[in-house]
């Protein structure tokens, strides 16, 4: 098969002759025990929550018509209100989301079956939800004056969940921020200050949160941080020597060539592939082994809270399901994300979906969270994942002949031995079935889905795994 390009990867990673790297990986494929858990999350949660959830995506009756709501700071054209910016900058003095409650946030994340909360601590707005003692533009400077931050990790961790920071760089608050490489000297200044209070805040969150297991970064893709290769690179190093076993995705940094996530020569430059945001690898192959997640809206492209979603697509506890096997069956986690409104409340959409999800996951954890890749071809009736001693085939598309039909080569050493329902622990008749059509050196083996079994989502079988001939069915099978 021909090997697939990583949209992620600014060269060709094969093929060329390999460029000279001085900015590469600082760490190679990771197996300690945080990257092991963090292969095992399977689910997890983004939220998105500062100063963009209290208009919510409106503002007197107005909205913009193509930004996604944590944007609306950028409305502009004509119908965008007057002095639009300086209101929005100014909406730390009415910021208190007197509903937020990090411990219900948490319980609720916990039913969903999360083990990863992604949460913003600095959206690109700059306002801090943590009073930073380096900026005058945070939770200390509203009506608030909580450590929002301070409480969802406490929260999390205390419900057993893993804490990742989100971190943007793109701030628009920070007056030496700038899109691109500045040419006069107040300029450089000016981003040089830029750089040293970036490095202050993640110092800071490292120092204040220690509970926190990764750092999750945002808005790294201005010519002026591509620019900035040394001092990023200097700076995960400074980063992971303060945490030991600190996970940073590849959206940090770049090489010197400016090529982000991957290097020239296409390592992956951080611990995990951390661009797959609102789309999924189209195939496993497309990984290279590397370790990833999904970051999923609910809406087609809302991250912060949405007042009207109006006839927007709102995904389904039926999608994020089948989303996440198709990631569990690339080995990936699918982060699922809450937009909580100006109060701090989730929506009752994202609450009910986060129950019928977490319901789901619960009767088919086996398949979720122990479970990832195994090297089986595609089916079109869903997902496969695996344990080494068990597949577990999540149907998404029930086959009318009531037969679940899994292909192995013909020298395939352990083959299913058994088959139930893995809900319900249903025993299912298993066949080794010679189709007539061998000449592809396979073996078949169906699962008899019974008429009567009703299911209105998605349902896994789980197929024991033995050696191959152990059974006498399939021993008389193999000589028809
Ligand atoms: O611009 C942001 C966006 O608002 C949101 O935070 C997402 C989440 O992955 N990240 C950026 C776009 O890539």
């Amino acid at each position: 098969m021909a090997a697939m390009t990583n949209p992620w990867t600014t060269r060709a990673r094969s093929g060329d002759a390999p460029v000279e790297v001085r900015f590469g990986p600082l760490v190679g494929h990771r197996d300690d025990e945080a990257m092991q858990r963090f292969r095992h999350y399977g689910v997890g949660q983004f939220i998105h929550f500062g100063l963009y959830s209290i208009p919510g995506n409106e503002w007197h009756g107005e909205r913009p018509s193509s930004l996604a709501p944590e944007w609306i700071r950028a409305w502009s054209g004509p119908n965008a209100p007057e002095d639009w910016p300086e209101t929005y900058d100014r909406l730390n003095e009415v910021f208190d989301p007197t509903g937020l409650d990090a411990r219900e946030w948490a319980q609720q994340a916990k039913r969903m079956g999360a083990r990863y909360v992604i949460f913003t601590t600095k959206h690109h707005d700059g306002f801090a939800l943590w009073p930073s003692a380096h900026s005058d533009y945070t939770v200390a400077q509203s009506p608030c004056d909580r450590d929002i931050v301070g409480e969802v990790v406490d929260a999390y961790t205390a419900e057993g969940i893993d804490v990742f920071l989100y971190f943007s760089v793109l701030d628009w608050h920070h007056p030496g921020y700038t899109t691109s490489m500045p040419t006069d000297e107040a300029g450089r200044r000016g981003w040089r200050e830029f750089l040293e209070y970036t490095r202050a805040q993640l110092l800071e969150l490292l120092e204040r949160y220690p509970a926190a297991r990764g750092l999750w970064f945002d808005g790294t893709w201005d010519a002026s941080w591509v620019a900035s290769y040394e001092f990023t690179y200097r700076l995960e190093q400074e980063l992971r020597e303060r945490r030991p076993g600190l996970i940073i995705g590849s959206r940090f940094r770049n090489d010197e060539h400016g090529s982000r996530h991957f290097d020239s020569n296409g390592a992956l430059l951080g611990d995990y592939e951390q661009g797959w945001e609102r789309k999924l690898p189209a195939d496993h192959s497309m990984l290279s082994g590397n370790d990833w997640d999904g970051v999923m809206t609910i809406g087609p492209n809302a991250w912060g809270f949405m007042r009207d979603t109006g006839d927007q697509y709102q995904k389904t506890a039926d999608d994020l399901i089948d989303l996440l096997m198709r990631c569990r069956s690339m080995g990936g986690n699918l982060v699922v994300n809450f937009g909580p409104d100006g109060e701090g409340r989730m929506t009752a959409y994202e609450g009910e979906i986060a129950d019928e999800l977490g319901a789901w996951v619960a009767e088919n954890a086996d398949a979720v969270y122990g479970a990832g890749h195994v090297d089986l071809g595609r089916t079109d009736m869903g997902w496969l994942t695996g344990d080494g001693e068990r597949l577990f085939l999540t149907v998404v598309n029930r086959p009318v002949t009531g037969i679940a039909r899994l292909r192995f080569g013909a020298d395939a050493a352990r083959v299913p031995v058994r088959a139930r329902l893995l809900a319900s622990g249903k025993e299912l008749e298993l066949r080794r079935t010679d189709i007539g059509f061998d000449l592809d050196a396979a073996v078949h083996y169906d699962a008899v889905i019974p008429r009567d079994f009703a299911a209105d989502r998605a349902f896994v079988i789980e197929f024991e795994l033995g050696p191959a001939g152990a059974r006498a069915a399939d021993r008389a099978a193999a000589h028809m």
